[in-house]
């Protein structure tokens, strides 16, 4: 008998509105109605199948307090897979909880409502879970934060590496008690939200910056574990190309940002037994965000290579006869839809030289813009990216830390009265490392 799981991580839902555009119809944001789509394709998966177990590897929200018709529009599509009875786990991940503390404030609300089949994994702790295919085991390892496993006055006076080091010391004898206590007949997966240290990072780099610590890949693979189901990372990858056990992000379910551009977005649907498992990806169809980058600082008409520069994005301009092929495949063969800036979320960033800025009618992009779903226009004056903002940082020119510091307050007035405690604040930080 084998158990076929869904897993989806890091939804996110709320992020990105600027990307998007009031629905006029509807008052909402087009940016959650995507996600909200995205996300319903993936209930739809679970209960057409119908799946044994959904696993959620954490991120809901862009924070813990969302507001009350985001946090509706994620449970509303949660809630069908409590209507057909099935299992379900959500993982609390690090923008699921409060900045200092720990919990999940935003999903704590499915323990507080005890909705049925719902577990709410805010603790390193191991769920058995009866499923119509037999039981299952889940080991939950939420994100840590450092008060998560230590008190105050243990990471006192420690660096951040320190804490974190500590931090791991404390997790593997807990971990290993979890895996000790196991039922070895049975199938298991460990659902962790964390950064492993083999993985590639995307836009959580910025999205969490400072705020965690990495986990290593060792940890995870245990001849124990089955499948281990990870969120946090926002390009899918599997960690462990020998699949003993496969050690795998799906990726965010929907693009959060243009750090995401060239992902493929989608969830993982899992068959397991004790011993043995088969796990495949499934894009999603998800609006494509598209860059135009350009360089017209040295064109005689920079309007025109601008406009030359998008043209070939629109597969139905005026001009060029519209191919139904394209349009019926949009949002679908990601191929297409990379060239094709129709309701695709557009930048379009062109490098130019001051003395051309006259020269370009913003009236005449926007109207070459107008299929995106939405855009953003972004002029980079190249004159200033080639100036040396400091003489004494110009080329050729190299600086110690200290050294550069030194010249960059030196020309900052407004610093003066603080210059030299600066000075020796930075210097005591670069000997203490
Ligand atoms: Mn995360």
């Amino acid at each position: 008998m084998t158990i076929n799981i869904l897993h989806l991580s890091d939804i996110h839902m709320g992020s990105g509105f600027s990307h998007g555009k009031i629905n006029p119809e509807t008052g909402i944001n087009t940016r959650l109605e995507d996600f909200v789509k995205t996300l319903s394709i993936c209930i739809d998966r679970a209960i057409s199948e119908p799946v044994d177990l959904v696993l959620f590897g954490g991120d809901a929200f862009p924070d813990a307090t969302p507001a009350p018709y985001i946090h509706e529009a994620f449970a509303s599509q949660f809630r069908r897979l409590a209507d057909a009875k099935i299992p379900t786990i959500l993982l609390v991940g690090n923008h699921d909880q409060h900045s200092q503390g720990s919990g999940g404030a935003s999903l704590s609300i499915y323990r507080t409502l005890v909705v049925p089949g719902f577990i709410v994994g805010d603790s390193i702790t191991t769920h058995r879970i009866n499923t119509g295919n037999g039981d299952i085991q889940v080991i939950t390892l939420p994100w840590l934060n450092h008060s998560t496993l230590l008190t105050r006055p243990e990471t006192e006076g420690l660096s951040l590496g320190e804490v974190s080091q500590l931090l791991l010391e404390r997790l593997q004898p807990v971990l290993e008690a979890e895996i000790r206590r196991l039922d070895p007949t049975i199938p298991t997966v460990l659902l962790g939200h964390l950064m492993a240290d083999r993985a590639n990072l995307g836009a959580e780099r910025f999205l969490a910056v400072g705020k965690g610590f990495t986990i290593p890949v060792s940890f995870l693979i245990r001849p124990e574990l089955d499948y281990v189901a990870l969120g946090h990372v926002h390009k899918h990858q599997n960690l462990n190309k020998a699949n003993n056990p496969p050690i795998i992000y799906p990726g965010s379910i929907d693009r959060v940002d243009f750090s995401e551009e060239k992902e493929d977005k989608g969830y993982v649907m899992v068959n397991v037994a004790k011993g043995k498992v088969q796990w495949e990806f499934c894009p999603l169809p998800v609006r494509p965000f598209c860059t135009i980058e350009v360089d017209v600082s040295e064109a005689e008409d920079p309007q025109q290579t601008i406009l030359d520069a998008i043209a070939p994005r629109l597969a139905c301009s005026e001009t060029t006869q519209c191919l139904p092929s394209q349009t019926a495949q949009r949002f679908g063969e990601a191929e297409i839809a990379s060239k094709d800036i129709t309701d695709a979320v557009v930048r379009l960033i062109y490098k130019l030289r001051s003395e051309q800025l006259e020269l370009i009618s913003t009236t005449a992009l926007d109207q070459a813009l107008k299929l995106a779903h939405s855009y953003t226009i972004r002029p980079e004056l190249v004159s200033q990216l080639a100036r040396p903002r400091l003489p004494e940082l110009g080329l050729g020119n190299t600086l110690d830390p200290l050294d550069a510091l030194k010249a960059y307050l030196d020309n900052k007035e407004d610093l003066r009265e603080i210059a030299s405690d600066m000075l020796e604040a930075a210097q005591e930080l670069l000997e203490t490392k």
